[in-house]
Formats: C-alpha cells, structure tokens, sequence
C-alpha cells in the first residue's frame, strides 16, 4: 500500500474517533502534561533483560495466537518464544489434528481466533493447574492442564457469537469462568426464529458462566448489549462485561450513535438465587436468564454508563477499582467496586460509582497494573503506554474541572511501535502484581525488522516498568497474530509441569506389541524406542480400516519420537511415555514407510518399518 492511501485511510480512521471523542465533550488536542511527560528523557532503569545462554526466564508468557488459533509460551525478559501450544488448529508438526485424541477434541474443527489467555487462580493468584482461552470465531472455549501443556477439554458454547472476553473467577478458586458474547445474535439462531434475522432489535448478547471443572455451560445472562471484554473482582462476588454495542447498531455508525455505553457488572449471589428459582429457560441445551433491562427479575445486572464504545476492563490488584479503558473516548472510567455494592444495595446510582475520568490518550484500549498503586493503559491510535496513579486521578475529579486539565495522575508516557492492543505487567491480573516487566503487543511493526514483505510481523516490545520512568528494552517479532497475555512467575509454573507422561492415564497405552483383526478392522498396537519400533513390518489388505497405536517407551527427557507415514498423510509425534492413536483406511496398495521424524538417535534414520498394503 503506497504511503499516501495508507495516511489516508489513517486520516479517514482519526476522522470518526476524532469526531466521536468531540462527541463527548473531549478534545482530540494532546495536553501540553502530556506532551512535556513524552519529552523528557527517559533515565536507566535497574532490571536486565538479558538471559545469558543456559539461564532461564523469570517468567512464562503465556500468549494467544489470534487467528493462528493456538497459544505461545515465551519466555519473559528475554521474549524466545520457547515453545506452541496447539489448540484450535491443525499442527501438523505434534500431530494435533491428526490424532484420533486430538480430533475427538476438536470435533472436525480446525480454525480458531484464540483472544484471551487466562490462568486458574486460588486466592486472587495463579495456582498453575490449567490455562483457558477462547475461540472468537467457533464460540468454544479450550482447557489446557498446565502440568502437559496440553489442551484435556474444548466446549461449544450455543446461543452465542463472537465469543470474545474471558476471565476465570479469581476468589477463592476458580470455580467458574465467564465468556461474553461480542456479536448480538437472534436466540435462538435458527429457523424456528427466521422472524428475528431481519430484526437487529430481536438480537441478543450474553454472558456465559462456565463450570471450569465440569467445562459445561452453567448458565447464560441475556441481554439487549453485547458484551466485549471480560473480569472477574477479587472477591467472588462480581463478574463484569464491557459493552459497545449498546445500541444493537448493525453498521459502524449505528455502534456509535449513543454518547454512553455500559460496564455491565453481574451480580453472582443472585445469579445463583435465579438459578435456584428455575428463572431460566432452556434454549439449545442450556440454562438462559433474562438479564435484560426491565426484565432482570433477580436484579442481577447493574449497568454502568462509560462514555462511547469502551474496551478493556481490568480490575487493579488490590480488587479495589474496574478501570474501563475508553477506546473512542480518550479517557478511562475509574469504577470503586465498594460502591458497586452499596449500587446493589440500592443506596447510590449505578453513575455515582465512578469515581475518577482522566484523560489517556486517543483510543485508549487496555490497562494493566505495577502493584504500586499505578496503572499503565495502552494507548492504539497515539501508539503510547501511558502511566498514570490511579489515586491522583480520584483526588484530581474531586478537586474539578480546574485540577482535571493540568492530568495531576500522568507520570509517563512511553512512544510504541505501533499500534498497541493488549499490554499485561508481570503478575497484573493477580493480587501479587510485581511491576517488573510490561509487554506492550502492538499490531503493527512496519519498519521495526528486516523486511518480509507485505505481511509482517506485530511487534511485541518489552519495557522495564520497575522504574518512575517506563523504559522500553526490546522488540520481538510476533507471527499472526497475539492479541493478549499473561505473565506468570517461574515459581508458579515450573513445579507443575511434567517431564513425562503418566503412561497408563491413556487407556490404550501400548506394553504388547501385537496386530489384531476382526474382518477388515486392523488395530497395530506398537511401542516406540529409539531407535527402533517394536514392530518391523505390517502385512495390510486394501480397504482395511486401521487403528494404530503408538506409545513411547522412552524415560530419557526430551526423547521424543515420530511417526510418519509415507503417502498416507499421517505424522505425529509421542513425548515420553505418551500415548496417540490414528485410524485411517489403507486404500493405496503399496509399500510405504513410516518413520520416525523426531531425531532421536544416531541411528534416527534406520527407525522405520514397513506397511505392506496388498491389493
Ligand atoms: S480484545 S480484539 Cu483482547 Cu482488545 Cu480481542
Ligand atoms: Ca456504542
């Protein structure tokens, strides 16, 4: 795209935000505060970011893959992406989707637009038991066990679309998970309701509560709003929506038209109490409460005006404030969640729990935390991190208008490159947030790397957020395409996670090496050790419908093997002591080879037997 149509497009996107912030009474105009906290220099912080070789990472990153549709783990401070977890696409280098126990999961789908990766949490911390993360475009769900880094549950979640934020209950355990519902949709979405598909007013978002145990679907909160990103408070007493689309708009002006849109909080006592009550109807298979405004029997919902179309919410480690980050407002919208209490009680307005609006920045999308009483909020169409003390901004909108301009709660503003989405601080989304280390995921890198041509890569940077000042320290290129993480200290994780698999937990682990059939159905059931297989040839028939089974039999870590099969489409690789099946037809006469693709041994390439399909 030649530099011109770019700026164009640029200036055409500045044009609607622009107009929108006016809109609500802000100016597009950056403060002089600002502008003077961006000049100064920035001083040396302390923290190295060097991992020298053989030293470990602080911290596992855990980062969604976007459309790639799985998830990364990269090492932080020294952002090497270490390893890939698929989840909701085909890998073909493990195998995941070409095994029977991974297709059982997937259920024939192998797209995905991964979002939100979150931890299990005890106590308001990671308790390293499972991640969860979502799929925007199939509306699922995945569980990943920590200690195999393995997705063991997928759930379709019906009645919904865009299935976007996701937060786990943080207190006392994470019992259950909400999953909010971006797109508004008819209830339900099939031809019994044909009616309602030219009838944006008969479409509806929802708020998912899911059973993390279970991984089932608990119960759906209906409402006229679509719900964007997600949190859970401190105290298991709250979940919260964002919601953008407050004017079930259908085209991007009509999602504009409103001044305000909503940070819809839950209520979870009395989400229990209707459940109880049988308040719910039954629609595809699940529980659905009217949440809806005037028909919110149980007075769960309680909804919060924010100014136009806000996006993140993320809740401060102290459980204390949801600050709103407002996207086309250029301001957050600091929420005490003390007041929302006394909101439910009936005692104060929804309005009057806000307690602070600074000024951010033009597009502000998401906010993060050191632990230290300040937040650091990202910043899309300024390309900026922006720090700012949560507690100044309070004091400042008490003190007015006057003391709100001069932006008393800026401490610095961080220039990115460019276009920042998500940023997460080093245990952020805890009560033990440590204020180390920030990763700011900007979608765009431009000029940041050697050139690849048109499709480049995002640029995830590294800033040092120990200091006063932020500090940025590195640029990492991203391949389609991240769009949030956590960071999540060493300790937490490390202890969890295996060497190797617990061999009889899979139900069809290999100890006999033995072929058996039953008219045309073959199972080969086989032991692999480096470097030889427990089987040297297969004698098949064409047509057979084969099952073969493979258990690695090594305990030396990291001996992994392969199993690949010449012309038949099939490779996959077995960890130690782990177990997978594939089943296929042998519908090709022939000999073919299967062999080993994992090095394993000097002898690596003398690992392979033969499969003599017949006519
Ligand atoms: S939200 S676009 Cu994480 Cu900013 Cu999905
Ligand atoms: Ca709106």
């Amino acid at each position: 795209m030649s530099r011109k149509k770019f700026n164009k497009q640029r200036r055409k996107l500045l044009k609607i935000l622009g107009a929108a912030s006016v809109a609500t009474g802000a100016g597009v105009m950056m403060p002089k505060e600002v502008l003077l906290a961006r000049a100064e220099k920035k001083p040396k912080g302390k923290l190295s970011y060097e991992v020298k070789p053989g030293e470990l990472d602080e911290y596992y990153g855990f980062w969604s893959g976007g459309h790639s549709g799985e998830i990364r783990i990269i090492g932080v401070p020294s952002m090497r992406e270490i390893h890939r977890i698929p989840v909701f696409n085909m890998d073909v280098g493990s195998g995941w989707g070409i095994t029977n126990e991974s297709k059982k999961l997937l259920r024939g789908k192998y797209a995905g637009d991964t979002h939100h990766v979150h931890g299990s949490y005890v106590n308001g911390t990671y308790d390293g038991k499972w991640l969860f993360v979502n799929d925007k475009l199939n509306n699922r769900v995945a569980r990943i066990r920590i200690d195999y880094m393995e997705v063991d549950a997928i759930l379709d979640i019906p009645n919904i679309q865009g299935a976007h934020g996701l937060f786990p209950q943080r207190y006392p355990r994470t019992e259950w998970l909400v999953q909010n519902a971006e797109f508004q949709i008819p209830v339900p979405n099939n031809e019994s309701n044909a009616k309602a598909f030219n009838e944006p007013q008969k479409y509806y978002g929802m708020h998912t509560i899911i059973d993390a145990e279970r991984m089932a679907v608990v119960c759906q909160i209906m409402l006229d709003e679509n719900c964007d990103l997600a949190a859970t408070d401190y105290k298991g007493k709250y979940s919260m929506c964002t919601s953008y689309n407050t004017e079930k708009g259908v085209t991007i002006s009509e999602m504009l038209a409103a001044d305000h849109d909503y940070l819809i909080v839950f209520n979870w006592e009395r989400i229990r109490k209707a459940l109880r009550a049988g308040d719910y109807k039954i629609v595809n298979g699940v529980k659905v409460i009217d949440g809806r405004k005037g028909h919110d029997k149980h007075g769960i919902t309680l909804r919060i005006p924010v100014p136009k179309n806000p996006h993140g919410v993320n809740i401060s480690p102290d459980g204390r404030y949801a600050v709103c980050s407002g996207k086309v407002s250029p301001t957050c919208t600091v929420v005490d969640l003390e007041l929302v209490d006394k909101a439910y009680a009936g005692k104060i307005k929804p309005e009057e729990c806000i307690v602070a609006q600074p000024y951010i920045g033009l597009g502000p999308l998401h906010t993060t935390f050191d632990g230290r009483g300040n937040a650091i909020t990202s910043v899309f169409i300024d390309s900026t991190n922006v720090k700012w003390n949560i507690q100044k901004a309070i004091e400042a909108e008490k003190q007015g208008e006057e003391a709100k301009k001069k932006n008393p709660h800026i401490i610095d503003v961080l220039d990115i490159h460019y276009q920042v989405g998500h940023i997460m601080a080093s245990m952020a989304e805890t009560k033990e947030a440590d204020g180390k280390w920030l990763v700011s995921l900007n979608k765009v890198s431009k000029d940041r790397f050697i050139n690849v041509g048109p499709l480049k890569p995002e640029n995830d940077q590294l800033v040092d957020i120990s200091g006063e000042k932020l500090r940025l320290v590195h640029d990492g290129p991203a391949y389609i395409e991240p769009h949030d993480c956590i960071i999540v200290r060493r300790d937490i994780i490390e202890p969890k996670v295996k060497h190797r698999y617990d061999m009889f937990e899979h139900p069809l682990a290999v100890t006999e090496n033995k072929v058996e059939r039953k008219g045309n159905k073959v199972i080969i059931r086989m032991t692999a050790n480096a470097p030889v297989y427990g089987l040297q040839e297969v004698k098949l028939k064409k047509g057979d419908r084969v099952t073969l089974i493979l258990t690695n039999h090594d305990e030396i870590i990291d001996l992994s093997n392969g199993c690949a099969i010449s012309n038949y489409n099939i490779n996959f690789v077995v960890a130690p002591f782990q177990t997978k099946s594939v089943t296929f037809t042998a519908d090709k006469p022939g000999v073919f080879w299967v062999y080993c693709t994992n090095f394993c041994h000097a002898l690596h390439l003398e690992m392979r037997m033969r499969l003599i399909v017949e006519p």
